[in-house]
């Protein structure tokens, strides 16, 4: 299996490439895991500005500084739309960012499923401040492939999120119209799905690809962005889908107190796409 690093080889530097031709690079503190699993090679790193670094196939997953800008974009729009999200399943997300956001609503439970049982324990160990996340009683942990635990399950999700990898790559399974057609047969009356849909520029054939079978499946499906500083090009898309929830005409949002980044006038003005996107979801696939 071929594996991307993101380490150099003087492990002095930890970079991603982004475009082939262009990325972000990262000056080494300390190297505090390199190791592979069955599925990818995880790497963390410390940096003097962002803190701890995830990799995971040389691609930066979350950071210590920024992380928060991406998880509570991917948690919240569809959390505070949602009046009574008491059951919440997370696809992905072993980093356990997502599913601490899901924490400070008042849910019933929060299933966290992740294919990589390393990711989890890895994170575990480098991210400290997520242990009482793991610990918290209304989380149930499943190591599974998320493709394989939606079509077992028996339960039905009030918010479904999913937080997986790139929309190319080992991940591409979780971008594709089965895999929201069974996610859709799970959920609850009113339900809502969140899905992390990649980089704003570098995956347009994506959006657009996806556009087109999402809208035959959700009566409302709609992208919002956010800035990520680390991701590529910085900016981040994501899936907003329900047969209910029209999140242009919500009036009320439930927002739980002490968030960084999300608010009633940020979830407004992220539904609003830039022309060049607007024109090629149009265009379609
Ligand atoms: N999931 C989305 C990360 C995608 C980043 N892509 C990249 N760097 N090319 C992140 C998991 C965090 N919970």
């Amino acid at each position: 299996m071929k594996t991307t690093r993101a380490l150099n080889a003087g492990k002095t530097e930890a970079r991603e490439y982004q475009t082939g031709a262009s990325g972000i690079f990262f000056t080494v503190k300390d190297v505090l895991y390199e190791g592979r699993s069955k599925f990818q090679r995880i790497e963390i790193i410390r940096n003097k500005d962002y803190g701890r670094v995830l990799f995971l196939d040389g691609l930066v997953q979350t950071t210590e500084r920024d992380e928060f800008y991406y998880h509570e974009m991917l948690v919240h729009p569809a959390m505070a739309s949602h009046p009574r999200p008491a059951q919440v399943l997370i696809v992905g997300g072993g980093d356990g960012g997502a599913l601490r956001e899901v924490l400070k609503h008042p849910v019933e439970k929060a299933w966290l499923v992740e294919i990589d049982g390393k990711v989890i324990e890895a994170c575990r160990e480098h991210f400290p401040w997520l242990r009482s996340t793991f610990r918290d009683p209304r989380a149930e942990l499943v190591v599974e492939d998320g493709n394989v635990f939606i079509d077992k399950v028996r339960q039905k999700f009030d918010v479904i999120l999913v937080d997986s990898s790139d929309p190319v790559g080992p991940s591409t399974v979780l971008h594709q119209e089965a895999f929201y057609r069974k996610l859709k047969a799970k959920l609850n009356p009113g339900g809502i799905i969140a899905a992390q849909a990649g980089s704003l520029m570098l995956h347009l054939d994506s959006h657009a690809r996806k556009r087109a079978f999402l809208k035959r499946i959700f009566k409302r499906a709609a992208l919002y962005l956010g800035p990520v500083p680390t991701y590529p090009v910085g900016m981040w898309c994501y899936d907003f889908l329900s047969d209910k929830v029209d999140p242009g005409r919500i009036r009320t949002l439930y927002i739980p107190d002490g968030l960084r980044y999300f608010n009633p006038d940020v979830y407004r003005a992220s539904f609003a796409l830039p022309n060049f996107l607007a024109e090629r979801l149009a265009k379609g696939k």
